[in-house]
Order: C-alpha cells, then structure tokens, then sequence
C-alpha cells in the first residue's frame, strides 16, 4: 500500500460513451467523483447524463466539487474546446472513441505551443480476473493517424490483482452519505436480500428458495429491468412467493446509498462489474451475474473471477446457475447453501476482501501511471 505523497493536481478530460444499463456512468462517474477526491480536476463528457439525475445527485448542476458534467456533442465544437484550458490526461472509458473534433482542436493547441506537454492517453477497459489482464495492463498503442498521429495510448485494465490496475476502493464507512436508508429498517431477524440482476432463469429458483429455513426475508429490488423481471414473475400466475419473504421495490438510489444497501444487507444478488466490486468492499456472501455476451465469453469471466475468488464447490455451482450455465435442480444442496450463506460464504467474501484491502486501489495506480509518464 502506499503511503504517497499528495498527489500534484492535474486537469483530466474523461470520456463515456453509454452502451446501454448503468455500468458505464456508474463506474467513470465513480473514477470522476474519487480522482475529484484526491484533488483533481475532472471534466466528464458525456452523450446521455440522464443516470447521473439520481446516481449522483448535484452532479449535473455543478455541484459536485472538482467534477463538471460536460455533453459529449460539445466537445466536436472548436468554439466550446477553444475556451477550456488543455488537461493533463484523457481518458477514453472501455474504448470509446474521443470525439475527432475534440482531438483535432488540442493537437493543434499542443502543436501550436511549444513545450506544452501532450496529454497523457489512457484506455480503460473493462474488467475482468482473466489472465488478458496482467498481460496487457500498461501496454502503450502508437496513434497511427489522425490529427493525433504519433502520439501514445496506455492501456488500463482495472483488476484483481496487483499486477492489474486495480479496483476503485468503496470503503464503506464512507459510503453512507448521513442519510439513513428507509428500506432498511425491518424487524429483528428478518435477513435482508438485495437483488440487482439482468433477466436469469434461475430468478423462480431463487426467490422459491428463500424463507424456506422458516426465517423472515425482505428482498430489495433494484429498479429497472430487475423490477421488470420480478414483477412479470409475480404477476405470471404460475408462481408463488413463500411465506416470510416480502418484496421491496427501491426507487433509483444514489450511488452512495446503493453502496450502502449493499453493506447493509445479508446476501447480494449483483450484475455486470461495478455493483460485483461494491459487492467486494461490502464484504457479504453475494452471487454475481456477469453481462451476458452473445458468444458466452462471459462464461470463461466468471469461471476466472470464480477461480480468484477461491469459491468453494457450492458457491461455484450456484453462480453457475444464476448465470445459466446449469439448471438450478442440478444443484446440489441449493438451498441449504443459500440458508447458511453467512458461514463459509461469507468468508470466502471476506477473504477475498483483505486480499484486495491490501492492494493499491485504481486511483492510487492510474495517478501512478500519470506521474511516470508525463
Ligand atoms: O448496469 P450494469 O448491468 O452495467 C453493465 C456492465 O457494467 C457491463 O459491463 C457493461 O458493458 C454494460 O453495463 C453496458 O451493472 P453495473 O456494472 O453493476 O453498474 C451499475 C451501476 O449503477 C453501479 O455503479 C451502481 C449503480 N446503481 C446506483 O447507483 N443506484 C441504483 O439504484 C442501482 C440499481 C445501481
């Protein structure tokens, strides 16, 4: 871990480009808001900002210290790139491609002004514990054309491991934002099941299972497709939630009080990357559903993340269920896993968390990586 220095403030241009679900904000929102708490200067462009209304509620007004929302289509625009001072590093999330009008206009500043130092260019991508990760995290890419031609990218692989770029640290104390969160305040016993999912087969197994130990369940159900995909089930007919178990569905919460909820529950159900990694820092037995890929290269992603996680047996075969890799009758002890998931579940979690705890988090490596190169 290091002790480092402050870090010298610089200015950063970071660039999403939003596919489709939260991940993409969620995860530059969140590089923007931690590398703003360290003492840079951010400017995050971005071509729909709509998520960021309850995500991160101030940021489009201006009021998030240190982060300033810019839209994308501005930056094509000489007349608006021409009033902004020149960053010390762009950032182009999961390969979007920087606006060429954007490139354009800071070459020809840098050219036009000796001395001036270029920016330094980084790629970040998506994560993943597949060995891809440490093989490429760092390489430089020469800019072969373009009004950029001859100048360098880096690329940056978040990861699990030190020879990674890291995870962006959710330490949970500081994710509470003072607000006490409402879902939360249930009877004594009743274990608490947060659900953030895409559509999974298994999702009749799953909800059928809970309560049957005879203990109360209140699940919280994230908004959007998950609220979508319980509430058709509910709604199906053909299926019957046990007795004990409540449904909860949550409003969009902040970032901040989704890391909360994550804390405060007793299992997470998680989805794409960065609510797998809150689900980390929370430090609770979990099942992750990775982004399903039409080629299935999510299934070697989570045998990976499986494999780094030191997941027992158990816990294997019901990610791979919930993943749609194996029917959930195929699984041995179902549901006696799911009842007694705060024993060695919970551990394997916990684990998995002191190993990361020990690690430089993203931001202390990409402001690494800026100071050796520039
Ligand atoms: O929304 P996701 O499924 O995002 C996915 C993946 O990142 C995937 O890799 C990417 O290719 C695809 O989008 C386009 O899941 P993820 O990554 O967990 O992002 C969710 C974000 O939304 C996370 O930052 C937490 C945040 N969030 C809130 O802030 N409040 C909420 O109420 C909810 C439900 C989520």
């Amino acid at each position: 871990m290091s002790t480092a220095a402050p870090d010298r403030p610089r200015l950063w241009d970071i660039f999403c480009h939003v596919i489709d679900n939260f991940g993409d904000v969620g995860l530059l929102w969140r590089l923007s808001a931690a590398l703003a708490a360290r003492g840079q200067q951010v400017r995050l462009w971005i071509d729909d900002a709509s998520a960021l209304a309850w995500m991160a509620p101030g940021a489009l007004a201006g009021e998030w210290p240190g982060v300033r929302v810019m839209a994308w289509t501005d930056a094509e625009h000489a007349s608006v790139c021409s009033t902004l001072p020149c960053a010390d590093v762009w950032i182009e999330g999961f390969g979007c491609d920087i606006p060429s009008g954007f490139v354009a206009h800071f070459a020809q500043r840098w050219g036009d002004q000796a001395g001036l130092a270029q920016p330094m260019w980084v790629n970040l991508e998506y994560l993943s514990a597949e060995a891809y990760v440490e093989r490429n995290h760092g390489l430089p890419s020469p800019v072969l054309s373009g009004p950029a031609r001859g100048w360098t990218k880096y690329f940056f692989y978040p990861g699990f491991t030190a020879g990674s770029g890291g995870l962006i640290r959710n330490a949970v104390e500081r994710a509470a934002d003072g607000r006490p969160n409402p879902s939360l305040v249930n009877a004594d016993g009743e274990r608490r099941i947060s659900l953030f999912c895409y559509e999974p087969e298994a999702l009749p197994a799953l909800l059928g299972s809970l309560g049957q130990d005879g203990r109360a369940a209140r699940l919280l159900v994230a908004h959007g497709r998950t609220t979508h995909a319980v509430r058709r089930l509910l709604d199906s007919g053909g299926f019957r939630l046990p007795g004990h178990v409540q449904v909860e569905y949550l409003p969009p919460l902040s970032q901040t009080r989704f890391d909360a909820l994550l804390a405060d529950c007793d299992l997470n159900m998680v989805r794409g990357e960065d609510s797998l990694v809150q689900a980390l820092w929370a430090g609770k037995p979990f099942i992750w559903q990775a982004y399903p890929q039409s080629d299935a290269a999510h299934r070697t992603k989570l045998e990976a993340f499986l494999d780094w996680l030191q997941a027992d047996a158990a816990v294997r075969e019901m990610h791979r269920a919930w993943n749609g890799f194996c029917q959930p009758a195929e699984v041995p002890h179902w549901n006696q896993t799911l009842a007694d998931a705060d024993g060695r579940w919970k551990s394997q979690v916990t684990d998995a968390r002191l190993r990361l705890m020990a690690q430089d988090d993203l931001p202390t490596r990409l402001l690494k990586t800026v100071n050796e190169n520039r």
